[in-house]
């Protein structure tokens, strides 16, 4: 799971990490390469090779927080999807 504050990268990071081109924070386009979507949370998957085999890799793109936000709030919604949809994956 990738987090921090809203327009730090997080997004783009997964999306070059997943070797995906469109990389630009538009999130329409993301939309159509995106399996599963739970709420603002979304779970990204692309391959990845390492030395002579292939890993099926999901990473989670959690909301960003906002500075002058309630970030407990923020921080609450994170346990809660990790609490209960993480360990069900
Ligand atoms: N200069 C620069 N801009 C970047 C970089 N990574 C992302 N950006 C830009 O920063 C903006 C926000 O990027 P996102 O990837 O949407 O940020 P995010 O962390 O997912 O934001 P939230 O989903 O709102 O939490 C976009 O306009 C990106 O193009 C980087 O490494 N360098
Ligand atoms: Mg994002």
């Amino acid at each position: 799971m990738v987090i921090g504050k809203s327009g730090l990268g997080k997004s783009s990071f997964i999306d070059y990490f997943l070797e995906k081109n469109y990389s630009n924070g538009q999130d329409q386009q993301q939309q159509q390469q995106e399996k599963i979507q739970h709420g603002n949370f979304r779970i990204k998957q692309g391959f990845k090779a390492f030395n002579q085999t292939t890993l099926n890799v999901n990473i989670i793109d959690a909301p960003g927080y906002d500075i002058g936000q309630d970030v407990k709030k923020w921080y609450d919604r994170v346990r809660d999807f990790i609490a209960h949809k993480v360990k069900r994956l």
